[in-house]
């Protein structure tokens, strides 16, 4: 007897694209957000600025590509299969971020910007002069930026210690011309904080804190998750809500794999 098949909802139109860098142990980098965008029913296709020598216990090299080739790499598909959403991940350098800055300007596709800075064991993946690009040039063009508290403290200058001050670092993130703002606070008082602003009011998400260091790739899952939610059509504060649920469930069910920080389990993103 033929098995019964599982049903998969797909979406015809929903087709997203990551620019990003590779991580080859699979659980952060454009390889999180495939695995994310596959699980969420979007037909996912990736634009690679970066390549690491990595494993869950470490980056060991990194070999940031030429802008010549990034923009090669997007003209094919933006020629071919044009995306209805863009994530921008890690992309390594000054000289990329202007690149990619300048070749979005005249799209007309909505980006998501994770500001990705440095990886999860301290590893440096991009310059200063590069940090202030993402200021001036690059998030004017995104529909929304998903820093954690070091990019944001990067990107505004402004040390998040105190209410007040986070909401004038997401302020002036709207200012450099970020649509919406999703701040990813971490670890306070035994939950972990995320806090979006719309550029009216700013609403606190609230998560438990789960006591684990095996939160490899939860970054660029939670902005994969956001991105393919909003390519399906949904609204942005019902995409962030549920992809907050849908990473934090993936982190409690992650599995001991590799001998350093274990990756997430994304195939709990999108289960429910
Ligand atoms: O999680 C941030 C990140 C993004 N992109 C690549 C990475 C990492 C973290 O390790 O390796 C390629």
């Amino acid at each position: 007897m033929a098995k019964k098949q599982k049903s998969i909802t797909l979406f015809p139109k929903a087709i997203a694209l990551t620019i990003a860098g590779s991580d080859p142990s699979g659980g952060a980098g454009l390889q999180a957000d495939l695995k994310v965008f596959q699980q969420l029913g979007v037909y996912g296709m990736s634009v690679v600025t970066l390549i690491t020598v990595q494993n869950t216990q470490g980056v060991k090299r990194l070999e940031i590509l030429e802008p010549q080739l990034v923009l090669d790499q997007l003209e094919a598909i933006l020629t071919d299969i044009p995306p209805a959403m863009i994530k921008i991940g890690a992309l390594g350098s000054a000289a990329n971020v202007q690149a990619i800055a300048d070749r979005i300007s005249s799209l007309d596709v909505p980006v998501v910007v994770d500001p990705v800075m440095i990886s999860k064991h301290g590893h440096s993946l991009i310059d200063d002069e590069a940090v202030e690009l993402y200021r001036s040039k690059l998030l004017r063009h995104a529909y929304l930026v998903t820093p954690n508290r070091f990019e944001a403290e990067k990107l505004t200058g402004i040390s998040l210690d105190s209410q007040d001050n986070v909401a004038k670092a997401i302020h002036d993130m709207h200012q450099m011309g970020a649509r919406y703002v999703l701040l990813k606070l971490g670890d306070e008082d035994g939950k972990s904080m995320h806090v979006f602003g719309d550029g009216n009011a700013n609403v606190g998400h609230v998560v438990q804190r789960l006591k684990t260091h095996n939160t490899h790739g939860t970054g660029c899952a939670l902005s994969a998750a956001i991105t393919a939610r909003l390519s399906r059509g949904e609204k942005i504060q019902d995409s962030v809500n549920r992809s907050i649920e849908d990473v934090w469930q993936a982190i409690h069910a992650g599995q001991p794999l590799g001998k350093g920080h274990h990756p997430i389990e994304f195939r709990l993103i999108g289960a429910t």
